[in-house]
């Protein structure tokens, strides 16, 4: 599918990639991030690129490494996919903490890919990871409903998969909620990635004051899994809530022809 772009190669950084080496560099409304740079990236000063909006949305070095070993204990899946790759700082993680085979990091946008790209190298860990240029949920829809039209090096065995979503949050606006409807998340709200995920096993990164009541109505009243949700914090303060979603009995449920897609895995 042309609009899913497996990169062979490394994307160039743009002029929206930048290392801000000088605080007089840093554009005011991030430079409470570059001050924090150390804690998002060690290696920072390996030349770390950022575009200035992924500042906000990086996952914190030591909580992507918790979050990757944590997943690593709870799941037996051998592939992750990484919905939303951003510039990288969970995919580094991912595949620092070797439990996978496959990775594949999804990101639709040029400049924030070429910064995951290149941050991998830096981490020495690019060869592990298959970067994808493109629209995530339109991969799902393809894994679920057509996976023939993905190109052979990201059409997976969705028995083997583990989905990672980091999701944008509309912004920091979610501070100034007590507790933040995850309906009105945006542009992807819980339920329209609940369902791109399902019925596979998910991690949702989420506002870290997510409201508890709608992320535990994901389960249907007769399942008996139960989700594991997780507060990862940094110097006593949460940045994260994570909630860990297994995967779902397809025949309990039955959306978009997917269980079929499932039963006809599990018996090969
Ligand atoms: P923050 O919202 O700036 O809160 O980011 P912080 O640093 O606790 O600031 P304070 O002023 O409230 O003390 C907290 C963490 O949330 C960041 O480190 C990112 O990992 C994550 N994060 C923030 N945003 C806006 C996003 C987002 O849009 N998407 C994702 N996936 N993560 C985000």
């Amino acid at each position: 599918m042309a609009s899913l772009q497996v990169l062979h190669e490394k994307l160039p950084l743009t002029d929206e990639c930048h290392h801000y080496e000088n605080v007089h560099e840093v554009p005011q409304h991030i430079r409470k991030y570059w001050q924090q740079r150390y804690s998002i990236f060690e290696y920072y000063d390996e030349g770390i690129q950022l575009t200035d909006d992924a500042w906000f949305g990086v996952t914190p070095e030591p909580v992507a490494n918790q979050i990757a070993q944590d997943l690593s204990t709870k799941t037996s899946k051998t592939t992750l996919i990484d919905l939303f790759g951003g510039a990288g700082g969970n995919v580094i993680a991912f595949a620092s903490s070797f439990h996978f085979t496959r990775i594949i990091a999804i990101e639709k946008d040029p400049s924030t890919l070429a910064c995951a790209q290149h941050n991998a190298q830096v981490y020495g860990v690019s060869e592990y990871i298959t970067f994808v240029l493109g629209d995530s949920l339109e991969y799902m829809t393809l894994l679920k409903t057509n996976p023939s039209a993905l190109h052979p090096s990201i059409r997976v065995d969705p028995n083997q998969v583990t989905i990672f979503a980091s999701p944008p949050w509309g912004g920091v606006a979610y501070r100034e909620h007590e507790v933040f409807d995850l309906s009105v998340m945006e542009p992807y709200n819980l339920e329209r990635l609940y369902k791109a995920c399902f019925p596979l096993e998910h991690t949702l990164f989420l506002p870290r004051s997510s409201d508890l009541n709608q992320v535990a109505d994901l389960l249907a009243p007769e399942d008996d899994a139960k989700l594991d949700v997780v507060q990862y914090c940094m110097e006593g303060a949460s940045k994260a809530m994570v909630v860990y979603v297994p995967e779902s009995n397809p025949l309990h449920r039955d959306d978009d022809g997917w269980s079929m897609a499932v039963e006809q895995g599990t018996s090969q």
